[in-house]
């Protein structure tokens, strides 16, 4: 409970104003009508603490105690500072989003770094140099909102850009591509993936029946599935995950012409994942895993960027493809149409108030500015529904738009009025159109302006005739497999091996056998080997190949769909945990520190004790204590420890832990002579991965993929 002397009683409501709105909070109230607890109260006592009060300004003598009759005696209803309370409280919460629940939020700012005009008209293209504000919300799928942070998910990458000329909501995610072509299928994918209606689990997990049931029963999610049982599914931070648009849209310039352009995001740390061991075992160690990472970057000024790039391409390309455009379980490989680099996005701040901001920040793929438009995907137009009926469910009111992290930062006007929690206070009489008010010297109110507005591109170029009413999808929408094909081709060896063992953990999970035999079944037509790998990992027999609506081609294998073959070595944004105990030498503890941080890493120092023990040249206070920092937190591990500490420590199985997994997990290992004794108790064999402490900086943190069939039967 709050002491009553504590600085807890200070009122903090920070308010940031949704900008320069004609109308808008601050200035409907004005300044004589402030709205006082949007701003920082000022101080009322001696301590600097100001004045508690009720939501209506009347000061409350004491926060411990409620009204009651007698000292023993029942407490009384007229007690309006407790009923306010208990009432606020129990009203906290809002419904969590259906799906993408758990997530995580920052602001920042995008700059354009290269002018397209030739492309687009949209005003933040128009100019290098050119700035916006931004807010990024990136989330998990399937768990609820109070889930771990490291299932195996599809991660949503969405981002709200408040351009001078209105939001722009680029609602992505960190995979290119989609399980499901028709928006109509949304509702069964999801209720198949989430927790199984009778028994309430399991949470956050697609690894269970159901979901294996849709998928084996809808051969369009088998290009998607290559991807979410890659390491694509297990990203080791927020900050190192691309981010895709997912379906087509199309850029139209100030002449009127339209092309088709896909989205992409390119972290600058480069693109990073765990393993599957490692995920589990962070979501015991620590479940809020990424959106600390994410918190923590940012408040220690390393500042995560992405590279915005486009993919363009006209209706004449794209009706040449062995795929349709307007699918959205297809990709268009890099190697064939590049990405460009437009724009660059840095995230610097973190959220003052993770509800007020993150948790009611409501994303609409409809937000969309004039230059940038939306094409005929099916899934996409089902999305330019359901996003805006989703917040009216969420937030509870058509004005949700007012709260400040949705409100756009550029003057909006029209005639729009009343509803729930309205909080504007138009003034005049005009909130008609047409009116002729001005000619009477009143506030006619705005106008639309055709020269300005959105106008939408005509359709006609489409190849479709809007007179037919048909439920029907495409011709080329039935290729489910060449794609599927192509993402598994372009992985390393090790890449592949971790995709058919993760095929292999789900659907050891899925009790219904008929399931398992139908997904192998499909895996027949993506790649006969993986498909024998996975019957042989869960040792059932090949069932027949799966008929396939369309024979899959061989497309040519795409370096850009591997992160191995992408990977960067870099030590930027990459966390080293270093082990030290009583004796340690403070010297070389501080020197490895030192480089580590030169070279763009941070190092967390653990130890059996963490308020500061006795080491060779003074004393030093670890970060974390050693059972609470297992290896699975770090890109890399060193130890520096005198040989009787050590010895004490293959006592622990924390410590032998700690070297077992970062060598299971394939790490970078640096140590020093003493420490040889727990690392003959962990089984660390010596590989170019285990150095001395002295050429950590030359290898560096990486990962030794070529010792991961030493220490892991991978089907
Ligand atoms: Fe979403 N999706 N979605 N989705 N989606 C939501 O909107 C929906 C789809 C994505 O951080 C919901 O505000 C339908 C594709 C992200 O707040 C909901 C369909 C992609 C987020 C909804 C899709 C996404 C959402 C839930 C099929 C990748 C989180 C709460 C037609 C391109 C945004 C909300 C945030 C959230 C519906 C498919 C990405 C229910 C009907 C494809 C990143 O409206």
């Amino acid at each position: 409970m709050a002491d009553a002397d504590s600085p807890s009683n200070t009122n903090s409501l920070h308010h940031h104003a949704p900008g320069a709105g004609s109308v808008t909070p601050q200035s409907v109230n004005g300044a004589a009508g402030e709205l006082h607890q949007n701003v920082p109260a000022k101080a009322d006592h001696k301590d600097g603490t100001s004045h508690l009060t009720d939501n209506f300004g009347h000061r409350i003598s004491d926060n411990q105690n409620s009204l009651r009759a007698g000292e023993r005696g029942p407490t009384l209803l007229e007690d309006f500072i407790l009923r306010e309370k208990i009432f606020h409280f129990d009203h906290e919460r809002i419904p969590e989003r259906i799906v993408h629940a758990r997530g995580t939020g920052a602001h920042g700012v995008f700059e354009c770094t290269k002018a397209i005009p030739e492309l687009t008209k949209a005003s933040i293209f128009q100019k290098a140099g050119g700035t916006c504000p931004v807010f990024v919300r990136f989330s998990t799928v399937a768990g609820g909102a109070g889930s771990i942070d490291t299932p195996r998910d599809v991660r949503g990458f969405a981002v709200k850009l408040y351009t001078e000329s209105g939001n722009w909501d680029l609602v992505g995610n960190n995979i290119p591509v989609f399980f499901i072509q028709d928006a109509i299928k949304f509702p069964d994918l999801v209720h198949s993936v989430k927790m199984e209606a009778d028994r309430g689990y399991p949470q956050a997990a697609s690894a269970h029946d159901t979901f294996w049931d849709f998928v084996g029963l809808m051969p369009e999610t088998m290009h998607m599935i290559m991807w979410a049982m890659s390491d694509r599914a297990i990203p080791r931070s927020f900050r190192m995950m691309e981010g895709f648009g997912v379906h087509s849209f199309r850029f139209i310039n100030a002449k009127g012409e339209g092309r088709f352009v896909k989205f992409h995001w390119k972290p600058v740390l480069g693109i990073e994942s765990t393993t599957w061991d490692e995920a589990v075992k962070i979501a015991g160690a620590d479940p809020d895993f990424h959106r600390r990472d994410l918190f923590e970057a940012i408040d220690a000024g390393d500042f995560p960027q992405w590279d915005l790039g486009v993919q363009i391409f006209d209706e004449a390309w794209a009706s040449r493809q062995p795929y349709d455009v307007l699918d959205a379980t297809k990709l268009i490989p890099e190697e064939e149409i590049p990405v460009e680099i437009i724009g660059r996005m840095t995230l610097n701040r973190n959220v003052d108030n993770f509800f007020a901001e993150t948790e009611q920040v409501a994303f609409l793929p409809t937000n969309i500015i004039p230059g940038i438009d939306f094409t005929n995907d099916p899934l996409l137009q089902g999305r330019l529904f359901s996003y805006l009926d989703t917040q009216k469910s969420r937030l509870g009111t058509t004005n949700f738009h007012q709260i400040p992290i949705n409100a756009p930062k550029c003057p909006f006007h029209n005639f729009q009025r009343d509803g729930l929690m309205q909080t504007l206070v138009p003034t005049g009489r005009a909130n008609y159109e047409p009116n002729s008010l001005a000619e009477a010297g009143e506030n006619g109110g705005p106008r639309a302006c055709p020269e300005t507005g959105f106008t939408s591109f005509e359709a006609n170029a489409e190849r479709n005739d809007p007179t037919e009413k048909l439920r029907v999808r495409a011709e080329l929408f039935a290729d489910h497999y060449s794609q599927a094909r192509l993402f598994y081709r372009s992985q390393t060896e090790n890449e592949q091996a971790h995709i058919a063992s993760a095929l292999v953990f789900e659907l050891s999970k899925v009790q219904l056998d008929h399931v398992r035999s139908r997904v192998v079944s499909r895996l027949r037509n993506i790649d006969e080997n993986l498909a024998k790998r996975v019957a042989a990992g869960l040792a059932i027999e090949m069932p027949e190949k799966a008929k396939a609506a369309k024979v899959p081609i061989d497309m040519k294998p795409s370096d850009a769909l591997s992160i191995q073959k992408q990977a960067k070595q870099t030590l930027a944004g990459r966390k080293v945990g270093i082990l030290f105990a009583e004796g340690s030498d403070k010297a070389a503890i501080d020197k490895l520190k030192g480089d580590i941080e030169k070279a763009g890493g941070s190092a967390f120092l653990v130890a059996p004790k963490v308020g500061g023990i006795k080491v060779k040249g003074g004393t030093l206070k670890a970060d974390g204590q050693l059972a609470g920092s297992p290896s699975v937190l770090f890109d890399a591990v060193a130890s520096i420890l005198m040989p009787d500490q050590a010895e004490k420590l293959t006592k622990d199985g924390a410590a032998v832990q700690w070297f077992m997994d970062a060598f299971g997990h394939c790490k970078t290992i640096a140590h020093c002579n003493g420490t040889k004794v727990i690392l003959e108790k962990a089984n660390v064999e010596p590989d170019e991965g285990v150095v001395p402490i002295e050429s950590f900086m030359n290898v560096g943190v990486k990962r030794h993929w070529a010792r991961e069939p030493k220490v892991r039967d991978l089907a």
